[in-house]
């Protein structure tokens, strides 16, 4: 089966995010149904040609994917459950951000009524969606997939990453882990900088041009780590642990919390305490296992 530009579509849920989702399939020109828990909020939507249902089962009602883009596996269960029956032989295509673990319970929930399932980790804010840059990871059904391809596609560049429903969520947040640990970062350094008089808007500039260069050697990083010998260190365990050492006394005489650093400071400490001082940065990889 191959999608075309009247393929129906279902979005439930009308956060940022679904929003988003919605007016991208709208100015595609895709019969779309939205729904949402509360009221109000498909003003804009309706106006664009969108069909506002008034419920869950009218929204699922035009056939096409259903897809559900809420705030976490709860609602998704709270919001689909009253409506399994009337899903069966249906495609489901679930863009809410859910732990693997919860990917996985929704694929053999979705399995037991007899509804296709796929899975969805948005790398993307809203405002990127249907621009270039925007990612969406998948996994669970190659079916939805493969058929559904076209439209996805609308929103965001679209990989598939096999039928474990919990793949494209492990990806997904291990791409947030990442985000996070960048931006608490930011924020500790936008600290450090303000004791001196720089705005964060100022040092903002720098730190991204900062952390531009210094992504380059992730993936050399990874391949250090993939090999599991940190014997040819490009700086040594104890080479960081002076400089989170000195970051912390920096920290310290700025009156500034050192709680981003900290738990990297404790890797670090007990790395060089066990004699690992001498290689390389990557083998603290070994010490969240
Ligand atoms: N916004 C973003 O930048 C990120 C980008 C990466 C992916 N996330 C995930 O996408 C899901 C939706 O995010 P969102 O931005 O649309 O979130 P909100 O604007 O907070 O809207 C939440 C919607 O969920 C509805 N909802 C909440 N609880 C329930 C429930 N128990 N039953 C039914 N619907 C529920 C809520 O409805 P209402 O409060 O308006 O009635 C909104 O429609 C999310 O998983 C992100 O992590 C977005």
């Amino acid at each position: 089966m191959t999608e075309t530009s009247t393929t129906p579509v279902t979005i439930l849920g009308l956060g940022a995010m679904g929003r988003a989702l919605a007016s991208t399939f709208r100015a595609a020109g895709l019969p779309t149904t939205v729904w949402n828990r509360s009221p109000g909020k498909a003003a804009d939507l309706i106006a664009a040609g969108a069909t506002s249902a008034p419920t869950v089962e009218q929204a699922i009602g035009p056939g096409g994917p259903i897809i559900a883009v809420l705030l976490d596996h709860a609602s998704v269960h709270a919001t689909l459950d009253p409506v399994a029956d009337q899903m069966t032989g249906r495609q489901l295509i679930n863009l809410t951000s859910t732990a693997p673990a919860e990917s996985r319970e929704l694929a053999a929930w979705a399995a037991a009524h007899g509804i296709d399932y796929l899975d969805g980790g948005i790398m993307a804010v809203p405002s990127m969606i249907g621009a270039p840059g925007a990612a969406i990871l998948y996994s669970g059904s190659r079916q939805v997939f493969e058929t559904r391809r076209g439209i996805l596609e609308l929103l965001a560049a679209a990989e598939y990453f096999g039928d474990d429903a919990g793949f494209a969520s492990t990806y997904d947040f291990a791409l947030l882990a990442t985000m996070y640990a960048m931006f608490g970062g930011f924020l500790h350094g936008a600290a450090l900088m303000r004791s001196v008089g720089v705005s964060a808007a100022e040092f903002g500039q720098r730190a991204a041009a900062w952390v531009t260069a210094m992504t380059q050697s992730l993936p050399h990083q990874g391949r250090v780590i993939d090999t599991g010998d940190y014997t040819d260190p490009v700086q040594s365990i104890a080479f960081h642990k002076s400089a989170i050492d000195a970051i912390n006394r920096a920290s310290h005489d700025a009156g500034i919390a050192s709680d981003f650093v900290a738990p990297l400071r404790t890797l670090l400490d007990r790395q060089v305490a066990d004699g690992h001082g001498a290689l390389g940065f990557e083998r603290t990889f070994e010490e969240l296992h």
